[in-house]
């Protein structure tokens, strides 16, 4: 499994090329929804420095990095909360997605007429967050109709957990009509579990992505010092990024990407820096593991056990869970290999509960 991130924003804002960016795609750029309805998706390496040195180091005879899904569904969500039987199914896939990622326009050009027709970043981040809300919104309202139903006939212990749930939405629907998406509220972890079930747009890690020209590129760091200090939140972060050139970028050859990059002064490619953000926001690591000739990275949220970290490659490896072998990545640069680590103790055994670290290299040992 692999993570999700949902592209969304206004039309003509460069969704489909910052799609096409993150992913090495060469997807239309044009109105493929009006076409066909039918979203782009797209898989991308996750960047991992440290899986080429484990490679270079151990010459596996072959090197799997993690990847990451990306979903352009070229349509704006509230067309698809008020559409017809297809917009169910796009919106679905948003619903699905771990992460978002807004983009905003700020390129300058007078081809590309933008819908709203003038240049304004803030009030189209304020014109995405309020579509989220939208979709959140109607979906709060069907389930407290059916809270409501289902209440007329409820037994006792049933009717205390509806009339929970019946407060809680409420006052998250109250909140979102003052304007606060959902990952914003101050919830207990309780609350977040009963949350997660809705899969509510609001309430997913957003990365706002404000799609600048080439031209701006020299003003492109203060550009993003300012609006981090406007919109940076726990759980959501905003970066500049120029999509046309890094969706040009993204169709040459690594040496030639690496000339490309330098000549415009771009310190890392803007797949590696969605990534990045995204795993900060996320709270996602990575771990390692090396089987039968294969170094393969893996990504996993932060705190997650050596026994659900074993259910991420193959639920066998976590009904039978044995134990794990690990030694962390530094320990293993200094040692060489495997084998070396063990012969210094510094290959640990760790049962079940141990708390798998950035950068752990696991043998996970189990029954079938
Ligand atoms: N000049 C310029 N044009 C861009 C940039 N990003 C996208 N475009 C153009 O804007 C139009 C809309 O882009 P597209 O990715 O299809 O937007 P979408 O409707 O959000 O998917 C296309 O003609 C792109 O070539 C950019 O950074 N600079
Ligand atoms: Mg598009």
């Amino acid at each position: 499994m692999s993570i999700n991130i949902g592209i969304t924003g206004l039309a003509q804002s460069g969704r489909t090329t910052v799609f096409n960016a993150l992913t090495k795609g060469k997807a239309d750029i044009s109105s493929h929804v009006e076409k066909g309805f039918s979203p782009h998706i797209g898989v991308a390496r996750v960047p991992e420095p440290r899986l080429q040195v484990l490679a270079d180091m151990l010459h596996p005879q072959k090197v799997v990095s993690a990847e990451a899904t990306y979903i352009d569904i070229g349509a704006s969500v509230k067309s698809l909360v008020e559409g017809k039987a297809i917009s169910g199914q796009l919106l679905n896939q948003l619903s699905n997605a771990d992460a978002l990622i807004n983009v905003v326009r700020a390129f300058v050009d007078e081809t590309v007429p933008h819908v709203e027709g003038s240049l304004d970043i803030a009030r189209d981040i304020v014109a995405m967050n309020l579509e989220l809300a939208f979709s959140d919104l109607a979906l709060l309202e069907r389930r407290l109709e059916r809270i409501n139903v289902s209440l007329k006939g409820a037994k006792p212990p049933e009717r205390q957990s509806l009339l929970r749930e019946q407060e809680m939405l409420t006052r998250v629907k109250a909140e979102l009509e003052r304007d606060i998406p959902i990952r914003e509220l101050a919830i207990t972890a309780e609350e977040a579990k009963v949350l997660a079930n809705y899969q509510f747009l609001t309430a997913k890690p957003l990365l706002i992505v404000v799609n600048i020209g080439e031209e701006q590129l020299p003003r492109a760091a203060s550009m993003e010092d300012e609006l981090k200090s406007q919109y940076s939140q726990p759980k959501c972060r905003v970066i500049t990024l120029c999509g046309e050139l890094e969706m040009e970028l993204a169709q040459l050859d690594d040496s030639a990407a690496e000339e490309f990059q330098t000549e415009f002064g771009l310190k890392e490619s803007g797949l590696d820096r969605v990534i990045r953000v995204s795993y900060e926001l996320l709270g996602l690591i990575s771990f390692f593991t090396i089987v039968s000739g294969e170094i393969k990275a893996w990504s996993i949220q932060q705190g997650t056990s050596a026994l659900k970290a074993a259910g991420k490659i193959h639920s066998d490896m976590e009904k039978g869970f044995i134990r794990a072998e690990v030694v962390a990545y530094d320990d293993l640069l200094k040692c060489g290999s495997i084998a070396e680590a063990r012969k210094k103790g510094l290959l640990r055994l760790e049962g079940k509960n141990y708390i798998v670290q950035d950068g752990d290299v696991i043998t996970f040992l189990f029954n079938v």
